[in-house]
């Protein structure tokens, strides 16, 4: 940083990666059998930052995707914050993109390069400079629906085993009620949650009920992103709480929602709500209503992962989130891998920024494109 404290932006470059996952990873809503990123790295004066984009390859959890994110990014995003010259904060990346609309995964990989960079250059963590509270974080673990019931339950008590402190499960029309009793019964202690990824509808609102006797932490996302009202319907209608994942896209989405009582609980992914800082804002709020948060995970890698856990850090991120280690999504990450202690719990990393960068031969070894973006 220069010594008026303005970081200058040499170029910005867009790099996808591919990397295998160790098993594919399937949802109400699809498939996914390898992790496809965009990596965002800035080049600043004395420094570098990166960011990843939770965008997937097809627009179903979100209606952002891969390639429609390289574009924008490439041809409006990359060039807005650059043309703006150095940069006096970091929200100056939010202020220098308002004026796109949505788009908001990859504007939070943009805003994390830049943010990283930042606080590489004045030699601080990302959770320090959040206002993080611990130095390890709780960790659960997200479960696709497996190929078969002996499967899944084989999957679930490996990850008991290791550590996890609470299990999620994906559930959908046809596959619900049934999968979380073969589960509970196996498990009687383990804190258990549903995740419907929004394929249900209001007239589901007995099966909802009838999920209430097994004591899940919470029910994530049973209906559409859009049907806030719905949401508040079944949750004066069952005793588990709600929480909202798809359903909030902002700090000002998450008022809503809960001032309409639609939810109890929220998950916060950087992505989703358009960056690591609007997630702040929503944690706040959140605290500030006595909602508890936790943080939600698009299989991250190592760079998209360190964000997450450093967000995981705040105080009022009181459940465990989805930040599970590296070996329970890849062969092998990007960076050094994330790990889980015995306790079911993660260390944030402490370095400046985000505390982990891409090892170069790794990097180069799963890179598919690459361009870069100069200013001018
Ligand atoms: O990162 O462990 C992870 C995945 C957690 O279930 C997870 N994410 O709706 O919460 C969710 C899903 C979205 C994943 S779409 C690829
Ligand atoms: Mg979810």
């Amino acid at each position: 940083m220069s010594d008026d404290n303005l970081l200058d932006l040499r170029a910005i470059e867009l790099r996808e990666v591919a990397l295998p996952l160790v098993r594919p990873f399937r949802t109400s809503f699809g498939e996914e059998r390898d992790k496809r990123a965009i990596l965002v790295r800035v080049e600043a004066d004395g420094a570098e930052g990166w960011g990843e984009c939770a965008a997937s390859e097809e627009p179903r959890y979100s209606d952002e995707w891969l390639e429609g994110a390289w574009a924008v990014l490439e041809r409006m995003l990359v060039p807005a914050v650059l043309a703006g010259g150095p940069i006096a904060a970091p929200e100056a990346v939010g202020e220098r993109l308002r004026w796109i609309r949505g788009h908001r995964m990859a504007k939070a990989a943009l805003e994390a390069a830049v943010l990283d960079a930042w606080l590489r250059t004045a030699g601080v963590g990302l959770a320090q400079h959040l206002g993080g509270v611990r130095d390890r974080v709780a960790c659960g673990v997200s479960v696709g629906i497996a190929p078969s019931a002996e499967a899944m339950l084989e999957e679930i008590e490996g990850y008991v085993g290791s550590g996890y402190l609470r299990v999620k499960l994906k559930i959908e029309p046809g596959r619900d009620v049934e999968v979380v009793r073969a589960v509970r019964d196996a498990l009687p202690d383990t804190p258990l949650s549903v995740d419907a990824n929004g394929a249900y509808s209001l007239s589901d609102v007995s099966l909802f009920e009838a999920l209430d006797p097994f004591g899940l932490v919470m029910i994530e996302q049973p209906l559409d992103f859009e049907d806030l009202l719905d949401h508040a319907t079944l949750q004066s209608r069952v005793n588990t709480a709600i929480c909202l994942d798809e359903s909030i896209r902002s700090a000002r989405d998450a008022l809503t929602a809960i001032r309409l009582g639609a939810c109890r609980v929220i998950n916060i992914k950087p992505g989703r709500v358009g960056g690591i800082l609007e997630g702040k804002r929503v944690h706040d709020l959140a605290a500030a209503a006595g909602i508890p948060v936790w943080i939600g995970g698009m299989l991250e890698t190592g760079v998209g992962r360190a964000a997450n856990v450093a967000l995981a850090a705040l105080p009022g991120v009181t459940l465990p989130g989805d930040t599970s280690a590296s070996d329970r999504y890849f062969p092998e990450d990007i960076t050094e891998p994330f790990l889980l202690g015995a306790d079911g719990t993660m260390a944030v990393p402490s370095g400046p920024g985000i505390g982990v960068t891409p090892i170069p031969e790794r990097l180069a070894s799963c890179t598919v494109r690459v361009v870069a973006v100069l200013p001018g």
